[in-house]
């Protein structure tokens, strides 16, 4: 049975690495009106020919980072029209490696700036077992290519802070990159200062890139698991420019008010001091009768009011995966 398939995250590992190449980014500083060069390796790591070729494309990355793939000419700082590869296409021996030569030619009076592009290297379709079945899969490496035209500043905003989960806590950062130039490292933090003026938890997110115009959530983690009071929430972000950016927020934290979720029935408990109440209907044991009830009262209004106690997932929702993951521990 034959079964066609995209190339995609999963499938990528079943081909190991068919063919290599040197790197994965070039990162060119430009004037209006030049021509760059940069060049990369590619290297076939499989027992037998296989055959490359090389192609642009457009790209930029959603609010979470993903990477999202166009067509050339597709996104607003486009670089694609710019750059040239060659060869375009090549066989590549066993354990053969070919250099590629890439150019950019900056059109005169481009404005000030970063541009990106990327060089596709794909491989051929190969047939490779999987689960039972055999699916087609495609190797294709991306090689970013940014440009900037100096004199490119670095501008940012930060544009929102949102607590997600209580257990421990988490919460999203908005960044907006509002400058012309592509800023390779974006650094969130967060801060939790307590009545007392303490500063009961510090964290800081990995570096995120964000393209010009792009919006970016970055997501900082803490080990806080705070206690019911009222707090000071501070969130600073790095991007690399003269000012750190800074924002902050009241942030109130209830105590849980926790009643029996139907007559007859237990307060909900937390049997090992997690801070999830897994016991929802209070019997002192986690049973399936736990999972139906809660089931049965996704969106009460005595859940809704106690959202930690039952986001067991700790997204700030809960929903059918805080049910799924409730019932996984059911399980032995
Ligand atoms: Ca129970
Ligand atoms: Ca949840």
């Amino acid at each position: 049975m034959k079964r066609i398939l995209a190339a995609g995250v999963l499938l990528v590992g079943l081909l190991g690495a068919a063919f290599e190449v040197n790197l994965l980014e070039v990162d060119l500083t430009a004037r209006p009106g030049v021509t760059l060069a940069f060049s990369f390796l590619v290297r076939n790591e499989l027992p037998q020919p296989e055959q490359i070729v090389l192609y642009l494309g457009d790209w930029d990355r959603d609010e979470f980072g993903e990477n999202r793939f166009y067509p050339p000419g597709t996104v607003g700082r486009s670089a694609s029209a710019w750059t040239a590869v060659l060869p375009t296409s090549f066989v590549l021996g066993p354990g053969e490696v070919r250099e590629v030569q890439g150019t950019v030619q900056v059109p005169p009076g481009t404005p000030p700036g970063t541009y990106w592009t990327i060089v596709f290297v794909q491989g051929e379709p190969r047939l490779v077992p999987y689960q039972g079945i055999l699916v087609t899969v495609t190797r294709r490496i991306g090689i970013k290519v940014y440009v900037t035209v100096e004199p490119a500043p670095a501008r940012g905003e930060l544009r929102g802070l949102e607590v997600r989960g209580l257990n421990p806590l988490w919460a999203w950062v908005k960044f907006a990159n509002t400058g012309p130039r592509n800023l390779r490292e974006v650094k969130a933090t967060l801060r939790v200062v307590d009545v007392q003026g303490r500063t009961v938890a510090e964290a800081s997110a990995a570096p995120v890139p964000c393209l010009p115009g792009a919006e970016r959530w970055i997501r900082v983690d803490t080990d806080l698991r705070p206690s019911p009071g009222v707090y000071q929430l501070l969130a600073t972000v790095d991007y690399g420019g003269e000012a750190l950016l800074a924002l902050a927020t009241r942030w109130v934290v209830r105590p849980l008010s926790l009643l029996p979720l139907e007559a007859g029935l237990g307060v909900p408990r937390d049997l090992d001091g997690d801070g999830f109440y897994e016991d929802v209907d209070g019997d002192g044991l986690l049973t399936e009768a736990d999972a139906e009830l809660l089931a049965r009262h996704l969106a009460s209004p005595a859940v809704r009011a106690n959202l930690r106690a039952f986001d067991f997932t700790n997204d700030g929702v809960v929903d059918e995966e805080d049910l799924k993951l409730l019932r996984r521990r059911l399980s032995p």
